[in-house]
């Protein structure tokens, strides 16, 4: 059956649509985000569908008749998990938050390698195999999300369910010497090689997972040199490949064209007096290096008092896994060093820093892209990072500059054209912040003009179809040799 024919089965941890209860009463709400605006198409001209769990452990709500009505306006089915609390938190915070999140982002002192987790990781991730057994057929592709749900192809075939699988980590795959950390490294590793595809943001992030292989299984043989790789397991092959995510470029640039848009973006530089105006944009996450970015603007300050007064660093964080101490200590700690960097260099008329900690609706976001000079995405890992996209597609007067993390999974792709810092290196960070500041408008225009023409090129579409070619294709002679490849 050819791509383009087969039903398309997409299974997550969250379903792209969230319970909530309002007034009293449970809703459900529209997921956002590429994923869902790049899959919902698809799903809908093939009649697809999306498993996951609804977000809520409350026995009294009627989850599954409330994502039906749901459904049928979405045009494709969703079907939910259902979670009792216990297994989200053992699943969920534990196994996937305390372990896979702060292991495969290279922290791993952060790790809580708990055995009760990995007991609940398997059993919820066995539940979640007995609803797609039970709500697909052989002809579907089943394409399974991310570090929550490493295990269902494995427990698939242990049901006798024969299904074509595709797994993508949206998350960064570590380097042997980390992944070897894992105490349940075989049986993880010997997981992912039940599936039929398995997709990685970067080349660097399948070499790590190859290495891995290679130290775990070494009767594994990895064969092809192109984007994706043949694995020859003995009595079976999988593919592994690099797919790097990205955005609906043009949802994005058309967002930054409207009047709207471009009114507000006005006034938020006005506020701010017409200073250069520095974004720092993320989910409030340790992995975000948002501490290390703000000492890097009191490094920029000390270093370059030319700049005071001129700049204004704004920082935008959505809240993010309020639940755990750990996020709220991070909070706090980002809350106490912006008040540090004001008290020391506020006069009358200039706060350098603007703290926001709240959700933005995606226009207003759009305002800020388009209203900052400069974006200062300094993850100390991350698997792709989308907002150093987001960026460069609302800047759609190409007089911004991006400075990136080397440690971003989006600096594989963007590393001619962004200025790359070593997120860790608050010196470092803050020369890239002078120089950039001193840029003339052609310097700006030449690398922002070709960092948005290939964030256009390759965009959220092109990421859905690639792997979904290298999925169900017969063959992989289509795709470009790995060293042909912009990433
Ligand atoms: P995330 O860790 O969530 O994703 P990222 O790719 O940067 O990281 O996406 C964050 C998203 O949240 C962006 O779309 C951004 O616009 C939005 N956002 C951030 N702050 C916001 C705010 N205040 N209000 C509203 N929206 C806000 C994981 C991986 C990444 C990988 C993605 C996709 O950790 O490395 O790029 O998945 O694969």
């Amino acid at each position: 059956m050819e791509s383009n024919t087969r039903r398309l089965v997409v299974v997550s941890n969250r379903l792209p649509a969230a319970l909530a209860l309002e007034d009293g009463r449970w809703q459900v709400r529209a997921g956002a985000g590429g994923l869902v605006s790049a899959l919902a198409p698809v799903l809908r001209d093939r009649g697809g569908m999306w498993i996951g769990w609804s977000g809520t452990s409350d026995p009294e709500v009627d989850a599954a008749g409330l994502l039906a009505d749901f459904s049928s306006e979405a045009g494709y089915d969703l079907y939910t998990v259902p979670l009792t609390a216990d297994e989200v938190a053992g699943y969920y915070f534990g196994f996937s938050n305390e372990i896979i999140w702060p292991l495969f982002h290279d922290l791993q002192t952060r790790c809580r390698f708990d055995p009760d987790y990995w007991r609940m990781y398997l059993d919820v991730n066995f539940k979640f195999a007995e609803v797609v057994a039970r709500k697909t057929t052989p002809d579907d592709y089943v394409w399974i999300h991310d570090y929550h749900l490493m295990h269902q192809a494995l427990f698939l075939k242990s049901m006798g369910v024969k299904r074509r699988t595709g797994f993508f980590l949206h998350i960064p795959f570590p380097p042997p010497d980390i992944f070897m950390k894992l105490p349940w490294r075989w049986k993880l590793i010997q997981a992912l090689t039940e599936f039929d595809l398995v997709g990685f943001q970067t080349l660097q992030d399948r070499r790590n997972f190859t290495g891995c292989l290679h130290r775990l299984m070494p009767e594994a043989r990895v064969s092809g040199r192109g984007a994706v790789v043949s694995v020859d397991m003995g009595s079976r092959t999988l593919r592994v490949g690099a797919f790097p995510i990205s955005i609906d470029f043009n949802q994005f640039a058309d967002m930054a064209r409207r009047r709207e848009v471009a009114d507000r973006a006005f006034g938020i530089k006005e506020a701010l007096r017409h200073r250069k105006i520095i974004l720092g944009v993320d989910r409030l996450d340790y992995t975000k290096g948002i501490p290390e970015r703000i000492r890097s603007i009191k490094t920029l300050l000390r270093r370059y008092p030319d700049l005071k007064g001129q700049v204004n660093f704004v920082q935008i964080a959505v809240p993010s896994r309020e639940e755990v101490d750990e996020y709220r200590e991070l909070r706090t700690e980002i809350e106490q060093l912006v008040g540090r960097v004001n008290g020391e260099f506020s006069f009358p008329g200039w706060v350098p820093v603007h703290y926001h900690y709240r959700s933005f609706p995606p226009d207003e976001l759009a305002a800020y892209y388009l209203a900052a000079d400069t974006a200062l995405v300094t993850p100390l890992r991350d698997g792709m990072n989308l907002v150093a996209k987001e960026y460069c597609a609302c800047n759609v007067d190409e007089d911004g500059a991006l400075i990136l993390s080397e440690f971003a999974g989006a600096a594989a792709q963007l590393q001619k054209n962004a200025y790359l810092v070593n997120p860790y290196d608050l010196e470092g960070v803050a020369k890239a912040l002078h120089r950039v500041f001193h840029w003339d408008k052609e310097e700006r225009r030449r690398h922002m003009s070709r960092l948005r023409d290939q964030i256009r090129r390759n965009n959220i579409y092109w990421w859905v179809d690639s792997f979904l070619q290298a999925g169900i294709a017969k063959n992989l002679g289509d795709f470009p040799a790995a060293d042909a490849m912009t990433y």
